[in-house]
């Protein structure tokens, strides 16, 4: 596999019982990493690692809901103390609460910050902090948005959050790059996931994001998945503090 191989190294994935974050953890399954798939959802984790089970022998599971922010940092480690710290933390748990945002209320906003932004910014640092003592490099890749760089009514909280980890990514990047940890993200365009169901099953918003993209077509998760492992990858050791649009020619035209 050259530079793009993942053999010997462990990644931690959240958000890794569907969509974006399965797609990532098989991706990276399939080029020779021991991955860990973490979901709020213990039956949907077992689900999704059976699924990757003849990928690779080396595929744990570790159920914790991120919302609960205060707990993340004691979670990562006790995770780190039974099972050793990984190599790759791939942020990838992100929830939409879509509507007016004269209506939607205050516990939407929170939400959505709390997984799409805060328990970005806990688990890496936890990350961090543990490589950092054990005098070790990492790799840390963000699921940015489309909405990282540009926006649409309806979707005010995400949008937000995701901007935010655009920049979050960058920040972290240039605070730990004296440790060899390199913060990226990935940043999707309109993929084919649970997330975006409701809109695809709307003939005029599908015809829009078709006709809209240059590639005209979704995303799917693979679309996704492959540029995490590059990002993962030593093919990209002198890349840190990037936000990559894989949106399908989306942002490059008006
Ligand atoms: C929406 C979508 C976006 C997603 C999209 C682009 O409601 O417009 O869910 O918010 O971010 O998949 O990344």
């Amino acid at each position: 596999m050259g530079p793009f191989g993942l053999a010997g190294r462990t990644a931690l994935v959240t958000g890794a019982t569907r969509g974006i974050g399965l797609g990532v953890a098989r991706a990276m399954a399939e080029s020779g990493a021991a991955v860990i798939l973490a979901g709020r959802d213990r039956s949907e984790l077992d689900r999704a690692s059976q699924e990757l089970q003849n990928l690779s022998t080396s595929v744990y599971t570790r159920d914790f809901d991120l919302q609960q922010v205060d707990g993340i940092s004691a979670w990562f480690e006790e995770l780190c103390k039974s099972s050793g710290s990984p190599d790759i933390l791939v942020n990838s748990a992100g929830i939409n609460r879509r509507g007016a945002a004269t209506d939607l209320s205050l516990q939407d906003w929170n939400s959505v910050l709390a997984l799409n932004l805060t328990a970005v910014f806990e688990l890496s640092r936890a990350f961090a902090r543990v490589r950092i003592r054990e005098g070790k490099k990492g790799r840390i890749i963000n699921i940015a948005s489309l909405m990282t760089a540009a926006a649409r009514p309806g979707v005010s909280p995400y949008t937000a959050s995701k901007g935010a980890v655009g920049q979050l990514t960058k920040a972290l990047a240039v605070e730990w790059a004296q440790y060899g940890i390199l913060v990226n993200a990935v940043a999707p365009g309109y993929i084919d996931t649970d997330l975006n169901k409701s809109l695809m099953a709307d003939p005029a918003f599908d015809n829009w994001v078709k006709g809209r993209c240059p590639l005209g077509r979704w995303g799917t998760p693979e679309d996704i998945a492959w540029p995490v492992v590059f990002l993962a990858s030593a093919a990209a050791d002198f890349i840190t503090g990037q936000v990559i649009f894989v949106d399908g020619g989306w942002l490059a035209t008006f």
